[in-house]
């Protein structure tokens, strides 16, 4: 084994992805992955915490793996699987459930959230979800997790959880540390902005999807909240520029320039010019994106053999960290 440190990630296939999932993930993954050791999974488990047509879970369970690779994550380095193909996850997830607080899982501002959208549904799985994904990390002993700032929460509850479980049984579990990237990891809702851009947003007008005609993405920009003000200006804590906040961290993620340098080039303009070139460079960014998702999400043999092979490499890095695990606990060895 090479120094390399180990990266875990994914992303749920509950909807088709946004822009946000793009700018504050995806994208960095692609950027870090022959720096480290890459897994990443299609987070099904995870988004039964909702109700799911079938149908459609199958479906954009293989959309969002098209569409990692026309992002550009290379399935010969990266190790890409389905969440639910492996038993491993379920497994950890109950031995951590037992190593978590109530108390813990109630302060989660994602179950707090995702509990006033699902009154309905209020379901165990809903409240648990954090030790689900702790397992996910914790299996890989992953080194470091890429996600945007509203899952910063859920890294540090692993952390604790691997940290009660290694201070009792000795180390087990590598520490994850959270990985946020430069810029975009934290993209908003283009109606309401200062609420993040979510995929499930009921207002599609809210969020940018993948899956958009170039001319949708450009309308929705051009029609993006902002102020009367007038000014381009990035003012962090003024909640009346959060339009404007959000349209120059779009433009600075999707360009790479910093934020001062844009306010600087349009000193002077007005927001239409803005809207405009932002809408521009967005829609140049997915274009190639889109046409080679295209053409993948044709090829299904081609998809699931990837599946196939990763969830071979995957298992048998995380069968390793769960015979650990039953060792420890006192669980009789097969
Ligand atoms: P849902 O709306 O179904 O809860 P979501 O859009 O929040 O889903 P997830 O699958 O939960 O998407 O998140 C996938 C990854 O994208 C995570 O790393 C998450 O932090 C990141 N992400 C999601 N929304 C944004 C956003 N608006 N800005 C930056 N990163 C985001
Ligand atoms: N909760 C994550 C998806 C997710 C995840 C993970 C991300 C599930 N398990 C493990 C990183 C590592 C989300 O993005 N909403």
């Amino acid at each position: 084994m090479d120094d390399k440190k180990i990266i875990f990630s994914g992303v749920q296939p509950s909807g088709n992805l946004t822009l946000g999932n793009y700018l504050g993930a995806i994208k960095n993954w692609v950027d870090i992955q022959h720096d480290y050791h890459c897994i990443y999974a299609m987070m099904d488990l995870h988004t039964i915490t909702v109700r799911q047509n079938p149908a459609d879970l199958r479906r954009r369970t293989l959309e969002v793996l098209a569409l990692y690779l026309a992002c550009g994550i290379d399935p010969k380095e990266t190790i890409l699987f389905v969440q639910s193909q492996n038993p491993h996850h379920a497994e950890l997830g109950w031995v951590l459930d037992c190593y978590t607080y109530m108390g813990e899982l109630q302060r989660m501002t994602q179950f707090k959230d995702k509990s006033a959208r699902h009154a309905e549904n209020i379901n165990a799985g809903l409240f648990t979800y954090p030790v689900l994904m702790a397992a996910d990390i914790l299996l890989y002993q992953a080194d470091y997790v890429p996600v945007g700032k509203d899952q910063m929460q859920h890294i540090e509850i692993c952390r604790d959880i691997a940290q009660r479980f290694n201070a009792i049984y000795g180390d087990v579990f590598k520490i994850p540390e959270g990985m946020l990237s430069k810029s975009g990891a934290k993209i908003m809702s283009l109606q309401e902005p200062t609420k993040k851009m979510s995929k499930s947003d009921e207002n599609p007008k809210a969020y940018i999807s993948m899956m958009d005609d170039m001319n949708v993405i450009a309308k929705k920009i051009k029609s993006a909240v902002t102020d009367s003000e007038g000014v381009i200006e990035y003012r962090e804590n003024d909640e009346t520029k959060a339009g404007i906040n959000n349209l120059l961290s779009i433009m600075s993620a999707v360009t790479g320039k910093p934020i001062n340098t844009i306010v600087s080039d349009y000193s002077g303009q007005g927001y239409g010019t803005f809207k405009s070139d932002v809408a521009e460079a967005v829609v140049e960014m997915m274009r190639p994106i889109r046409s080679e998702y295209d053409r993948i999400i044709k090829d299904k043999e081609y998809l699931k053999n990837i599946c196939a092979e990763g969830l071979e490499k995957a298992y048998a890095i995380s069968g390793r960290t769960m015979r650990k695990v039953h060792k420890k606990i006192g669980f009789i060895q097969k």
